[in-house]
């Protein structure tokens, strides 16, 4: 017997768990002793009976270094050594769609010696689903390297006066090119395939939004579903700017969430979906998060998101002007460019 048929006797019975967030999945089973394994704990089994069994596989995570890999000081970086050093083992990738500087890729990862190595170029997709979903970001901006790289944080207490001297001139001065790939989205010009929902503006309703998947879901798994509602008004940056103005938007977007999740995601129910906006968002142009109650990951921490139940009640009934007048505290990496325009007025 060897330690292979550790695994090569499990016989899987039932799915008991499986976390799309950290990747694992945990089966039950029931499992024989192997021949001649010695185990003590089986040992009282006898040859032939078997008992259960759980087991949990969790994808390893990335070498980085085969990802970062420089050729040697002697070495001088040819167009194929750069190429592979920055490829590491992805021997294939295909591009699933894309929206201004964003596109999305699907992966396979290889040994490069082996029979599907060598450059992609020409290579077919191998005929397996993908192993890594690529997001390729180009041309990244400062702001983008800031909301990556995990710099040391440290939480905000952002009252009105500090919004209106250091945050709005700073929304201010980003180029509205940040907001190309939402523009795209309304304007018709991306992902027109996706929209899941479309409400045009209409003097009695009120303004416009549409609904799609985020470009973080994998359009697949319904424990990490995660949509986006994108208004058509242009000069709504943020949760600051809403009043009870927006009431009427705001109780029509959450219904509109609920009909998507019946046309199209009947397996998910209205009360397994968690709805909230960003406190800072990366984009200051209005757009509502809404995600399966089972996603956990950064973006539903209290001091980030904001729940919209609670937006609309704070709106009717705490005040028409909450948002303009409450503090709002967040946790801003030191990296941010918005760091430097409030690094003067903190304590
Ligand atoms: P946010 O609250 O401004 O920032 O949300 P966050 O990224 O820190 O959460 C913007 C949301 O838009 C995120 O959930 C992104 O995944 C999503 N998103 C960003 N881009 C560039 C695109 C895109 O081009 N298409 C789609 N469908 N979603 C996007």
């Amino acid at each position: 017997s060897t330690s292979f048929d550790l695994v090569r006797n499990f016989r899987p019975t039932q799915v008991l768990h499986e976390d799309t967030q950290t990747r694992t999945l945990y089966l039950l089973g029931r499992m024989a002793p192997c021949a001649q394994d010695g185990h003590p704990a089986v040992a009282s089994l006898g040859d032939s009976s078997e008992a259960a069994a759980i087991l949990k596989l969790s994808k390893t995570p990335f070498s980085a270094d085969a990802y970062v890999s420089q050729p040697s000081d002697n070495e001088r970086p040819t167009a194929e050594t750069s190429r592979s050093a920055a490829l590491g083992h992805i021997i294939h990738a295909k591009l699933v769609d894309r929206n201004d500087a964003y596109h999305w890729l699907d992966g396979w990862l290889g040994d490069r010696t082996g029979p599907a190595g060598g450059d992609s170029a020409g290579v077919v997709a191998p005929q397996r689903s993908p192993d890594v979903r690529l997001e390729l970001i180009w041309p990244a901006t400062a702001l983008h390297i800031a909301k990556y790289a995990f710099p040391p944080r440290r939480m905000i207490s952002e009252t009105p006066e500090l919004y209106r001297s250091c945050v709005l001139p700073f929304i201010r001065s980003l180029p509205t090119s940040r907001l190309q790939w939402v523009y795209n989205i309304l304007d018709g010009r991306s992902e027109q395939d996706r929209l899941l929902f479309r409400a045009p503006t209409t003097t009695a309703d009120g303004p416009g939004f549409v609904i799609l998947p985020d470009s973080k879901w994998d359009g697949v798994n319904m424990n990490s579903l995660y949509l986006l509602a994108l208004v058509e008004p242009r000069d709504i940056g943020s949760l600051r700017d809403l009043t009870a103005d927006h009431l009427p938007l705001l109780r029509r977007l959450r219904a509109a969430f609920v009909e998507v999740l019946a046309k199209y995601y009947p397996e998910v129910a209205p009360h397994e979906l968690r709805v909230f906006v960003h406190y800072q968002p990366s984009y200051y142009h209005l757009h509502i998060h809404a995600a399966h109650i089972k996603y956990e990951a950064a973006g539903v921490m209290a001091g980030q998101a904001h729940l919209l139940g609670t937006v609309i009640d704070n709106l009717a009934t705490i005040c028409p002007d909450y948002y303009q007048r409450c503090t709002l505290e967040y946790a801003l990496a030191e990296n941010h460019p918005l760091y430097e325009h409030l690094k003067g007025s903190l304590d």
